[in-house]
């Protein structure tokens, strides 16, 4: 055992400021510590008050307490509220406004049932306001889901006007108005009609019945448990409650790699309940069906599409789903992709599988949104033409205006499958007689998995203003999926989002910007990144000037610091492909039928796409944009590699090689990933601790994990290339010891696979037949203070323990208990301890014992000191 004395200088030592264990909520061993330092703030910070802890649960929808000036600006707000009907989502609506008003202002709204002799707030469709007040001047131009917010001056009398076309657009403007109270704005005024931007507004969960997500990384489905629909579905509820309050109207609950057994008909009821979960939020409920439907559940010899009794099976499915659900909305397919079975099977084309469905389910008024996701993951990579980027376009575009009106297809952004950079699929501007809709990705399957701060809405910024240029005219890809640019009458925005039963939903309080994102751009696809940003700030983290501009900062900044340490160039995110998409393994890209290919070798890097010596992928753009592409002058550098293949030593706009470029920006890019923890840590005891804390540990892992990135790009790049950094830093790392070379008892060296996933291709592991094993090497720098960091291995297949000492003083000790993607140890697993800060003088000998665990061995890579921030 180690001895319990304490060194000379231990004064000087304190544990590390935040829990290692970020995604680990059972064990709290430093909140304590977490919460010493908030005490520090509240005693010695600037404007600090008293902060309530917070889960994250109520996510923008919290309805913080004002302070009293603030509340003061509201003192005119009437004490009555009337619903003008009875509906659910009249009700929801009411009811939502006392909740709000009761929560910010401090005031409890009275009920009226009709419009009363004093001031009031009145909801109301269009039709029941006008019948009320009759002199009511009502705007034009409000249909659909749309409202108008209004505050009226009626006979001397003061009104707040929430009009909605429909029940549902009242609720939407509900929802709107508290906002603006909530972020404090005047609404002294107020006249404005807000109408969506498209009719389709849906989020598609992939969870399984089992109750495991499919790239889900917050916990268990909200929806199922073990095989069943969960008894207990107040979360489900909540969560259709802050879809609507962000304007989303439909939700797919289960995997698009869809378990037949969900419209078997002893299963229908029980997904009835969760339509009755969503229904008072306006939420229509989905559900992915699989094609092969009729012959694996329905008893049929086969599920061809154009077999008049597979028509038959679906109509009578979708009546029989009718029944017990009114209002279900519509059914996601994913047909002919990774494994599923489709059309093709028959000889049938997507648009005879659509079909199929449309014509069971449009009697009752359903859409069926059809995934363009169709493509062949047994490419052979070593033909040089195969590009699957070019799949979606080739199968869809030639069926252009063969589905039926009540089919959306269903288009991800970009032509690959969700990467951190891509530029915008091809088909957006390939359907003109077809009703689509463009898939986003809330859920960071390949952008860090929550684990890593990347707020995505600069991304589809970016690509929904991207202009097609379809038929020379200006399309912006907005217009192209709203069914403005070919005036059809549906189509819109879908997102893949994963929520799980972790309290704070996405398993990261930031990362639910994302999904507020995503509604709000669905609603308003003209919204700036930097005004939802704002808003989500200040709905989540209240109004401090300060919290709102650090937090606005971090999120606008965060996908380029993502992509900066994990995607140059447009190459893709440089990630494994074939296993978990989180960490680095830029190898796995290559030498398989996946697509997601590379083409790196000796003398260069990159995708030839263009239509000249390439894969003529970029043909399928409309001609301007083909022309940008094509030319490697006009590509901008930042998808260079998604078109052309050039040699590391191409110099690029910017003026650097390719080579250099790669790594300055993970260089770059692991810097300011630091930055993000830092800025984070300024606003202790601005925010609530357990909020604080629970972000502050995730900054800390994605700092760690962003050198773990950058070291593996970079070495890779080294290797492949031979082309060493000019700055010299790429191999060489001041301060930094191997564990290979540090003094082993136990403990046994292992190359790591791939190489590039650990600091010198190899790192140390405790076999199984040990108990305990040590690590030890002599400190050689000048005495001073210093922060050490343990680089480490923390997979899911055991919980080991490690110790460090300095000259037999235990100084830390922690457990390697997180949840990330991985049983070996590898890029994905790797992970840090950071002990600062530390004395340490000349002849001090450190030293880490582990404990293995199951099959997880107290895998070490290395060590590195550094003098602390204040010594430097
Ligand atoms: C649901 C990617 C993901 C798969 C997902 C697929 C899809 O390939 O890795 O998990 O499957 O996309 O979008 O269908």
């Amino acid at each position: 055992m180690l001895p319990n004395r304490r060194r000379e200088e231990a004064t000087l030592f304190s544990p590390p400021i935040s829990q290692r264990r970020p995604f680990h909520r059972k064990r709290c061993v430093w909140k304590a510590c977490l919460k010493s330092i908030v005490l520090f703030a509240l005693l010695f910070g600037g404007q600090v008050g008293s902060l309530r802890g917070e889960t994250g649960e109520a996510a923008w929808l919290r309805y913080a307490r004002l302070d009293k000036a603030a509340s003061d600006n509201y003192r005119s707000l009437p004490a009555v509220v009337v619903a003008l009907g009875d509906s659910e989502l009249l009700t929801s609506a009411r009811d939502e406004w006392i909740r709000g008003v009761q929560g910010m202002l401090e005031r409890t709204p009275r009920i009226e049932h009709n419009v009363p002799k004093e001031p009031a707030v009145l909801l109301g469709t269009l039709a029941s306001l006008r019948a009320a007040l009759s002199s009511l001047q009502i705007p034009s131009g409000i249909s659909g889901d749309g409202f108008w917010l209004s505050r009226q001056r009626i006979h001397d009398l003061d009104f707040i006007i929430v009009a909605g076309a429909d029940d549902r657009g009242i609720l939407y403007g509900t929802f709107a108005l508290l906002s603006k109270i909530s972020q404090q704005r005047n609404i002294a005024r107020i006249d404005e009609v807000q109408q969506p931007s498209a009719p389709v507004r849906w989020v598609n969960q992939w969870d399984n019945l089992s109750g495991t997500i499919e790239r889900g990384y917050a916990g268990p489905s909200i929806f199922f448990d073990s095989g069943n629909v969960r008894t207990d579905l107040t979360r489900a509820g909540e969560y259709a409650r802050l879809l609507a309050s962000v304007g989303i109207n439909g939700c797919t609950i289960n995997n698009v790699n869809a378990d037949p057994k969900i419209i078997q008909s002893d299963f229908i009821p029980q997904i009835a309940r969760i339509a009755d979960a969503f229904r008072p939020w306006g939420v229509q409920l989905g559900i992915a069906v699989d094609v092969s439907g009729p012959k694996i559940i329905g008893g049929l010899d086969t599920f061809d599409p154009l077999d008049p009794r597979v028509a038959e099976w679906w109509k009578r499915t979708f009546d029989e789903i009718y029944r017990e659900i009114p209002d279900f909305g519509g059914v996601v397919v994913k047909a002919d992709s990774e494994g599923r079975l489709g059309p093709s099977a028959y000889g049938r084309t997507p648009a005879d599988a659509a079909n199929v469905i449309a014509r069971a389910i449009e009697p009752h008024g359903g859409l069926v949104f059809y995934r363009a996701f169709v493509y062949d993951h047994h490419l052979d990579w070593r033909h040089l033409k195969n590009d699957r980027a070019k799949a979606a376009y080739d199968t869809f575009h030639p069926l252009d205006g063969k589905f039926d009106e009540n089919v959306v297809i269903q288009i991800k952004y970009g032509p690959i499958d969700f990467q951190v950079r891509e530029p915008v699929s091809p088909l957006l501007g390939g359907l003109e007689r077809t009703n689509e809709a463009i898939e986003l990705q809330v859920t960071q399957e390949y952008t860090g998995q929550q684990r890593h701060l990347c707020f995505l809405v600069p991304m589809w910024r970016e690509s929904l203003d991207f202009d097609m240029g379809v038929n020379g005219a200006d399309t912006p890809v907005k217009d192209l999926v709203s069914g403005k640019t070919f005036h059809r009458r549906m189509g819109g925005f879908v997102a893949v989002t994963n929520v799980g039963m972790d309290l704070d939903w996405l398993g990261h309080p930031l990362a639910m910007a994302n999904l507020y994102g995503f509604g709000r751009l669905a609603w308003d696809s003209d919204l700036t990144s930097e005004k939802i940003a704002e808003e989500w700030t200040r709905l989540t983290f209240g109004n401090d000037p300060v919290v709102v501009k650090t937090i606005t900062g971090m999120l606008l900044a965060s996908w380029k610091i993502y992509e900066s340490y994990t995607g140059p160039l447009g190459v893709g995110t440089l990630t494994d492909i074939l296993g978990s998409h989180y960490g680095p393994g830029p190898g796995s890209s290559e030498r398989n039928g996946w697509g997601q290919w590379h083409r790196a070798d000796r003398n260069g890097i990159g995708m030839d796409r263009t239509v000249a010596t390439g894969t003529g992928y970029i043909a399928q753009y409309p001609v301007n944009v083909e022309a940008l592409y094509e030319s490697l002058q006009t590509t901008p550098d930042e998808l260079l590699l998604f078109f052309h293949h050039v040699a590391y030593t191409y110099v690029l706009h910017s003026g650097k090689t390719v080579i250099q470029h790669v790594y300055d920006l993970h260089y770059d890019g692991a810097e300011r990933a630091q930055h993000l923890m830092e800025d984070w840590k300024s606003l202790a005891g601005r925010v609530d601790d357990e909020r604080y804390s629970a972000v502050l540990a995730r900054l800390e892992y994605q700092a760690g994990h962003a050198i773990v990135w950058r070291d593996a790009i970079c070495d890779w790049f080294y290797s492949t290339s031979g082309i060493p950094d000019a700055k010299g830093r790429v191999g060489h790392h001041p301060g930094r010891i191997e564990a290979e070379a540090m003094q082993l008892r136990g403990y046994e060296p292992f190359d790591v696979t791939p190489p590039e996933a650990a600091s010198g291709g190899k790192a140390i592991e405790c076999p199984p037949a040990q108990r305990e094993c040590f690590a030890t090497f002599q400190f050689s720098g000048a005495a001073g203070l210093y922060e050490l960091d343990v680089e480490y291995f923390d997979q899911e297949n055991g919980e080991s323990r490690f110790r460090v000492s300095i000259d037999e003083q235990l100084v830390d000790q922690w457990t390697a208990s997180d949840h990330l993607p991985g049983t070996r140890p590898n890029a994905d697993t790797s992970t840090r301890r950071r002990i600062t800060p530390l004395t340490l003088r000349p002849g001090d000998r450190v030293q880490i014992e582990g404990l293995p665990d199951h099959g997880e061995r107290a895998a070490i890579d290395y060590v590195e000191i550094r003098p602390t921030s204040a010594q430097r």
